[in-house]
């Protein structure tokens, strides 16, 4: 096909949005010379998109970001860069900044494409699709694709008809879309040799940590994810804390664990069968998440045992819970109260989640 010399570049994405490993995006019309950020590998006089053979992979990069640019025919070319959004959108802004046009291709290049420039039902096709793509549990993409029953193109015509109140009582579900699509974190601390690493690898259900009798073995923050009950949960285990620490690796790794308490959405407080350190006990004192109360160990339990450690609940533990690791005693009972302490409010069964922040949440939760 000619392509007259003025006809601008368009440009479309081939590929689904969200998460995947390779994106395509279709360069159709006169590619700039110079404009664009592509820098192949090979001396610039030597072979350039422009003057590249047909069907030749080209490799090369894209700001910082390593990619390959295929020409396809004469006037058509394909880029496969990193399949997450981040990627994909800056080489549409660059691409826009030089000219080039957007266009809807078979991917996501309708979500840059002006809201304005689709109907209601096209809009809340979109933002549906693009949430479901994000979803990593069933029960999620079950909650996303209930909302196309309607309620999101009547929110969006309420939007348009100036309803503010719609639009505000779906915003109060931000954190509720928000967890079902990020999920929740949820840091494990306590002292040295509590078993820490131990129930990390018990609730992953793999040898995610390393495990040892030699307290101080864990150093730095370490998490694995896994699903409870159809939500997204990322332990992070820490070094375990206490006031003599014995060299500056240890006391840097405490100070991580004491800081990532600020930053999650619930605390476990992993304790061997008695009373928790006053350090640790100060820092939980100020959390702004709820802290429960691990008991581990259960196990080493006999009825000679010293209960003294066992006094009434007081703050910060929201509850309590007798576990195990080792043999999985409690486990379930520690899930269940973590879902518990976790889980915000339901929203009612017909109500239009707020879905056009999806991606953006998705994009912070990888940031962080
Ligand atoms: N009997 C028994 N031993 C356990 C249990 N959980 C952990 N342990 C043992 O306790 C020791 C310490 O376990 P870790 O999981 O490494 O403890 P930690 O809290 O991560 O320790 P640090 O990384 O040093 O802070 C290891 O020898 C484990 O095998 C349990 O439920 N019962
Ligand atoms: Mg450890």
């Amino acid at each position: 096909m000619q392509y007259p010399v003025e006809t601008a570049l368009q440009a479309s994405v081939l590929t689904a949005s969200g998460p995947g490993a390779v994106a395509v995006i279709r360069l159709e019309g006169h590619l700039p010379l110079q404009e664009n950020p592509f820098r192949p590998f090979v001396r610039p006089d030597e072979v350039t998109p422009q003057t590249a053979q047909i069907n030749r992979l080209l490799y090369g990069r894209w700001h910082g970001e390593d990619l390959v640019i295929v020409r396809t025919a004469t006037h058509c070319w394909e880029i496969q860069c990193h399949g997450g959004s981040v990627a994909v959108q800056r080489i549409l802004q660059d691409l826009q900044a030089t000219g080039a046009r957007v266009v809807p291709g078979t991917g996501n290049s309708q979500s840059i494409s002006r809201a304005q420039d689709l109907s209601p039902e096209q809009q809340a096709d979109e933002l549906i699709r693009r949430a479901l793509q994000l979803c990593r549990t069933r029960e999620a993409a079950e909650r996303i694709l209930q909302q196309a029953d309607g309620r999101q193109v009547r929110l969006l015509q309420q939007r348009a008809a100036g309803n503010t109140d719609a639009l505000e009582q779906s915003q109060r579900w931000l954190s509720f879309t928000n967890s079902l699509l990020r999920g929740f974190r949820v840091l494990l601390t306590g002292e040295p040799n509590a078993g820490k690493s131990s129930l990390l690898n018990a609730l992953c259900g793999r040898q995610r940590a390393i495990v040892s009798d030699v307290p101080g073995t864990t150093r730095d923050l370490l998490d694995a994810e896994t699903t409870m009950g159809g939500w997204i949960i990322r332990f992070v285990d820490s070094a375990g804390v206490r006031e003599d620490a014995t060299s500056d690796i240890e006391t840097e790794g405490i100070r991580r664990s004491l800081t990532a308490t600020g930053a999650v959405d619930l605390i476990c407080c992993i304790a061997e069968l008695k009373p928790i350190p006053d350090l640790l006990l100060q820092t939980l004192a100020t959390a702004r998440c709820p802290v429960l109360l691990v008991q581990n160990k259960a196990d080493l339990l006999t009825s000679d045992s010293d209960f003294t450690f066992l006094q009434p609940l007081v703050h910060p533990f929201a509850e309590r819970v007798q576990v195990s690791a080792a043999t999985g005693a409690g486990l379930e009972e520690l899930k269940s109260c973590m879902l518990r302490l976790l889980l915000p409010a339901l929203p009612p069964s017909e109500m239009a989640l707020p879905l056009a922040d999806s991606e953006a949440m998705c994009l912070t939760q990888r940031c962080t």
